[in-house]
């Protein structure tokens, strides 16, 4: 969908199309994604001859359904270029994640992939509230993670003067948002709280700063997050998600006028909600993990990959045509089962951040004396507290755990700086089981 020079909504095609128009456009991409990957990713070749399926039975969206799923397994088996569509000569860009354990997933874009992203990344800044002329703070690491070059490409296409300094250096962070005069910035929920931090410690009131939007995503954050971090700062907080393999950020967008859930650019991703366990399609509303299907890239088409995120499909406001996901409230990797309860930071950090006297760093901590999994939140106070003060919220906090979530927690009390801060994504579970 290339626009040339600076980006506006209204020379953005995807964005004028009718629902009908986009289903009929959705069906023909998906068909030539279908294709193109039959033909050249002999993953797909076989997975789709096992299944019993080939690119001419895909007649109607609803025919999606009879491919075979992918997910970070098919990722690291085909390490590391193996489900490149295009020949590695014309893949302009390599991203890739590390991962937690073993091999990191390997992404490919073409210079129109890149063309395409560009695009996306423009289009939710512009949802954001960033305007041309504006100055963007970017934060995100730049590198193999999507975040800081996504961002960047996408600021200057709308015609914004970006400032690249990643993640880390806080102190400069603040010493040039000072200086710049930024009115967004595009970062972590989690880093963010320790730029914040880092005005504090400056003497700047955070109120006070030219920051008016903060672009935020790569993890998980809750509504009561949103709250405490605009009532410390001027900016609207706005949720951006995405994933390298899918694209990078750029699959679903926050509007500032709504703030009412991220609109999916279905013009370029079909989304499907499935039951993780049966892997039954559900309707929309229903919450369960999100899959989605690439319908434009070249070089990294992805086949209704699983992307582990808990979510609901929704329909559109802010862009009538576009269906809307929910915020995620977690990954199914991070559900932690507790005596039989499923438990989600999330969950954790609701309750946290409504706790007056409690700084929002926390962590959760697995451990298995026995038989039994036992969770631990450890999380900061604002000041130092006397042990007598420390106990009664930690108990304080464990009866709420107890009543909103269901499960039995013990809460660990520490002083200011006593966790470990992160430049990127917070680390929430900390596993200490022993291995199997
Ligand atoms: O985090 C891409 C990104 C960068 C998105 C900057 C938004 C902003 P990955 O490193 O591949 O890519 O991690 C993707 O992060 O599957 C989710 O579990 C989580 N995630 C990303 N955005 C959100 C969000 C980037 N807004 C994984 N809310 C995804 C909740 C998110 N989780």
């Amino acid at each position: 969908m290339a626009t040339d020079g600076v980006y506006t909504p209204q020379g953005d095609p995807g964005l004028r199309w009718s629902l009908d128009e986009l289903r009929a456009r959705q069906l023909e991409r998906l068909q030539d994604t279908v294709r193109r990957v039959y033909a050249a990713v002999p993953h797909y070749r076989r997975t789709f001859d096992e299944a019993g399926v080939h690119p001419d039975d895909i007649r109607d969206l609803s025919d999606i359904a009879r491919l075979p799923f992918t997910d970070k397994h098919t990722l690291r088996e085909n390490y590391p270029f193996g489900l490149f569509a295009v020949p590695r000569e014309q893949v302009a860009r390599i991203h890739a994640s590390s991962g937690t354990t073993g091999k990191p997933t390997v992404v490919g874009y073409t210079a129109a992939d890149i063309d395409m992203w560009t695009d996306l990344m423009a289009r939710c800044l512009y949802a954001a509230g960033v305007r041309t002329g504006d100055v963007v703070h970017n934060s995100y690491g730049y590198g193999l993670f999507t975040g800081g070059l996504g961002y960047h490409y996408g600021a200057e296409r709308l015609g914004c003067t970006v400032v690249p300094i990643a993640g880390g250096m806080t102190e400069r962070q603040v010493q040039l948002i000072r200086d710049f005069q930024p009115r967004a910035t595009l970062v972590t929920p989690s880093y963010f709280l320790s730029i914040l931090d880092e005005m504090d410690r400056q003497g700047m009131d955070p109120r006070e700063s030219s920051l008016r939007i903060g672009v935020f995503g790569a993890e998980p954050w809750t509504p009561a997050m949103r709250e405490a971090v605009e009532t410390r700062s001027s900016i609207s907080a706005i949720d951006e998600y995405g994933l390298s393999e899918v694209i990078g950020p750029g699959v679903a967008g926050e509007s500032a006028e709504t703030k009412d859930g991220l609109n999916i650019w279905e013009d370029c991703f079909y989304p499907e909600i499935i039951d993780p366990v049966t892997h039954e399609v559900l309707p929309d509303g229903a919450e369960g993990e999100l899959v989605f299907t690439s319908l434009t890239k070249q070089a990294f088409p992805v086949i209704r990959y699983r992307t582990k995120d808990l979510s609901r499909l929704l329909p559109g406001t802010a862009y009538p045509t576009m269906r809307r996901m929910a915020k995620v409230t977690g990954r199914t990797d991070d559900m932690m089962i507790i005596r039989g309860v499923n438990v989600f930071p999330t969950q954790i950090e609701e309750i946290i951040l409504r706790q007056p006297g409690l700084a929002p760093y926390f962590q959760c901590v697995l451990t298995q004396p026995g038989n039994m999994v036992e969770l631990t939140v450890v999380v900061e106070t604002l000041v130092h507290e006397e042990p007598e003060r420390a106990n009664s919220i930690s108990a304080d906090i464990s009866h709420q755990i107890k009543a909103r979530i269901g499960t039995t927690a013990k809460v660990e009390i520490r002083d200011p700086g006593g966790i470990e801060r992160s430049v990127g994504k917070a680390r929430r579970i900390v596993d200490l089981r022993p291995k199997a």
